[in-house]
């Protein structure tokens, strides 16, 4: 057995389970008045209430005591100072010094890297300017109205989750389009819309290697060229409506993009860490420089308070072992979110993202198979569509499916009593699947409709809910980038520690680079006729049958 499972928090942990599982959330909200007091926290306008969670004093207590004994503390000053964390690729883990809002320096190898985020925070603004007010031209002299996203992955899923979060912020003079999928039918659809001297492609990849990414670009390239009948100068229409935002700067200028358009960041960026580096210019472009620096600033905000709040009064820290609480102790296999405002739409992909490819590992740090369960599913949809949907399996499905829910007090748009409905049902749900509905509850619901006899016994089981369903609620003032950027690095730190108590590297991502090789493996197969399949028995099947009726 692992060192964690045979630890004394562990065991402290396993044994309290045992006196815990059979309590219900409505005795212990009973028991104490104060219990909201209690295990809620405030950080600014954001309110963190966990006290509908299957915990108790004794449960924190605990909780802490195995954060304490992974040494949580320590892994935060190490992610912060610098440190090679990523073992793996013997990276720091340094996003945190995107938004580092002091004058603190942050070494990396003896060297401030603080000028060289400073510097490019500063071509970011005088870019994002030029394009939002017209004063940067396309090939024919007009200004552009339609940025292009060529990315995916950490490329894509950060910077279009917070421009369509900060919709309400956006330049009515500029539309952002995001293209990931090497389905042909993402970029196509996007260009039909589109108008070749007005647009600007952003091609986003760390590695500019990937092959989706560069397909799509050298597609859009193709098309730019032609629409803009620039075939004898494609090199001067391409460098200006084209940008690139890489580590690969070599790759970059090979492709023909104006130097004067690339944005650099550096290896000690994460993908799925890296919207707060030059991957948020199509951000920066959708909302303007002084938006995008708001949303740095709420990160900061969370970065301090991760780092200095006491274990048991810190956000991150108590939504890290949360999780584990249920993912290890409960056996639950999925964390659900809910946003209660549109605008998140797409964090819970984003979500899934950052915390399915950063604790999606199955050995520790050393290399050893781990014996104890790590990162969980992720998975959500905006209220109330999931209340109409796959909600069922939360209030009375056999898994345990903790979830959060988060929660504007004020809308960017409010209409009439909309919001108040929004807010109410989200309130509504938490209630419900904390309480559930006992036995008596529903037979009195049921003779109170005036059922009786057989027909309400057979019905009385359905109406049933167990209850006891663990959640936790963010409530926030409004969507604003502050809060964005707080929520953002709030969950990024959760993350972080689970990935420290189950002592598992979560800043690499060797199933996500699987994927970029084998693709690479079957397409010559697919190209040539003539080609004699090498794989199992089923993916030979299938090549055969795409040669056959392709
Ligand atoms: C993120 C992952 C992955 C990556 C994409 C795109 O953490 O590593 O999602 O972001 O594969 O990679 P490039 O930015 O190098 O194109």
């Amino acid at each position: 057995m692992s060192k964690l499972v045979e630890s004394p928090a562990w065991h402290a942990l396993k044994f309290h389970h045992a006196a815990i599982e059979t309590i219900h959330m409505r005795q212990m909200f009973q028991g104490d008045p104060m219990r909201f007091d209690k295990f809620s926290l405030k950080l600014g306008n954001l309110l963190f209430d966990y006290s509908k969670n299957r915990i108790n004093d004794q449960t924190v207590k605990l909780l802490i005591d195995l954060a304490e004994q992974a040494r949580v503390p320590v892994w935060i000053e190490r992610m912060f100072n610098g440190e090679k964390i990523n073992s793996t690729e013997q990276r720091a883990a340094l996003h945190t010094a995107l938004r580092n809002r002091s004058d603190r320096p942050v070494l990396l190898d003896g060297k401030d890297v603080m000028p060289d985020v400073r510097r490019v925070l500063g071509l970011m603004r005088s870019f994002s300017d030029a394009v939002r007010n017209g004063k940067y031209l396309g090939h024919t002299g007009m200004p552009i109205t339609d940025i292009v996203n060529i990315g995916i992955g950490g490329s894509d899923l950060g910077p279009l989750m917070v421009c369509e979060a900060l919709k309400p912020h956006a330049s009515q003079n500029l539309r952002a389009h995001f293209v990931s999928n090497i389905d042909g039918t993402h970029l196509t659809e996007t260009l039909k819309k589109l108008d070749a001297a007005t647009t600007l492609f952003i091609v986003s990849s760390k590695t500019f290697t990937t092959q989706e990414t560069l397909t799509n670009a050298s597609s859009a390239r193709a098309w730019l060229v032609e629409k803009l009948d620039a075939k004898t100068d494609d090199e001067q229409a391409v460098a200006k409506h084209f940008a690139a935002i890489s580590t690969n700067l070599a790759a970059t200028s090979k492709f023909g993009i104006n130097p004067h358009n690339v944005f650099e960041f550096w290896d000690w960026v994460g993908g799925r860490y890296s919207l707060w580096s030059a991957i948020g210019l199509p951000i920066a472009l959708y909302v303007g420089m002084d938006i995008f620096e708001e949303l740095l600033d709420g990160g900061y905000a969370m970065d301090e308070h991760f780092r200095s709040a006491p274990l048991d009064m810190n956000i991150p820290v108590l939504m890290g072992l949360l999780g584990i609480w249920y993912g290890n102790f409960f056996g639950a296999g999925a964390n659900a979110v809910f946003p209660y405002d549109q605008y998140l739409y797409r964090f819970p992909a984003y979500l899934q993202q950052l915390e399915m490819e950063s604790n999606g590992k199955r050995v520790d740090r050393d290399g050893n198979p781990v014996d104890y369960d790590t990162g969980m599913s992720v998975w959500g949809e905006p209220g109330t569509n999931g209340q109409h949907a796959f909600y069922q399996l939360i209030h009375q499905g056999t898994r345990m499916i903790p979830a959060d829910f988060l929660a504007p007090l004020h809308s960017h748009n409010p209409l009439g009593e909309h919001h108040a409905i929004l807010l109410a049902n989200c309130y509504a749900q938490t209630e419900a699947l904390m309480l559930g509905k006992t036995i008596e509850e529903a037979r009195a619901e049921l003779e109170a409709q005036g059922l009786h006899g057989e027909a309400l016994e057979a019905l009385l089981p359905h109406k049933v809910f167990p209850g006891n369903k663990p959640t936790n609620t963010l409530i926030f003032d409004k969507l604003d980038p502050h809060t964005l950027g707080m929520l953002i690095a709030l969950y990024e730190h959760k993350v972080f520690v689970q990935s420290v108590v189950w002592n598992i590297n979560p800043f690499d991502q060797w199933g996500v680079e699987l994927g970029k090789q084998l693709a690479g493996n079957i397409l010559p197969e697919l190209r040539d006729v003539t080609f004699t399949s090498r794989h199992d028995a089923s993916t030979n099947g299938l090549v055969d049958y795409y040669q056959k009726h392709r």
